[in-house]
């Protein structure tokens, strides 16, 4: 699961802490905006590696739990996407962010979210897709960015479409409450369809 807890231990309670995020999209979308601001509550550490950012950042959700997040910010530049991959392994949840107001690319952007979310390893994977830079005057709306990017059309995929202005933190915690719940349902899930077999 590649959050150092066993799987045993993950299913006997749900009580896990820590947990493996890989924050995608296209470049200049705000993702590493985001992973910075995302450090609104107690600061670990920081790993500045060529290629890509690593932080992990504790946070305080509702009801008063405390968890951990492991972000891998992957460079989006399209020589960088093969990459990609190989951060969504055993990766526990996606957040895929998008530029509100780069209407052109957002074709682009759903090919390359379709592409890794369809993957065998990421079947089920919940993703939060947060849509970004919502400050801006020609942003465009939610229902719009949801029918570009075809989200109706994930399948097994579990997502969430988070409206954010990452320069100044808004929205980026009700996005991680809302990755949080879709993981917790997933992981309750599999439990029980372990025990059912
Ligand atoms: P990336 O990591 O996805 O490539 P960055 O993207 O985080 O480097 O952000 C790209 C640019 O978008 C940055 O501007 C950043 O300040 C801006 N940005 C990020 N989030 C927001 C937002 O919510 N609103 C607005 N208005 N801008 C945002 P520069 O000018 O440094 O390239
Ligand atoms: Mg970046």
């Amino acid at each position: 699961m590649g959050n150092g807890l066993s799987e045993h231990s993950i299913f006997s309670n749900l009580q896990f802490h820590s947990l493996h995020i890989a924050i995608l999209g296209l470049d200049c979308a705000g993702k590493t905006t985001v992973l910075y601001r995302l450090q609104f509550n107690e600061f670990l550490n920081t790993v500045p590696t060529k290629g890509f950012n690593a932080e992990k950042v504790k946070v305080t959700l509702g009801r008063s739990r405390s968890v951990t997040f492991h972000f891998w910010d992957v460079g989006g530049q399209e020589k960088l996407r093969p990459l990609w991959k190989s951060y969504t392994r055993g990766t526990d949840g996606i957040v895929f962010v998008v530029d509100s107001v780069d209407a052109e690319r957002m074709e682009e952007a759903r090919t390359e979210l379709h592409k890794i979310t369809r993957l065998s390893e990421n079947q089920g994977i919940p993703v939060l897709v947060v849509a970004n830079k919502q400050d801006l005057r020609n942003s465009l709306a939610l229902s719009e960015i949801e029918k570009m990017l075809a989200l109706g059309e994930l399948g097994a995929t579990p997502w969430c479409l988070q409206p954010t202005c990452a320069i100044i933190g808004e929205g980026l915690k009700e996005g991680l409450d809302r990755l949080y719940e879709m993981i917790l349902k997933r992981r309750k899930s599999l439990r029980q369809q372990t025990r059912k077999r």
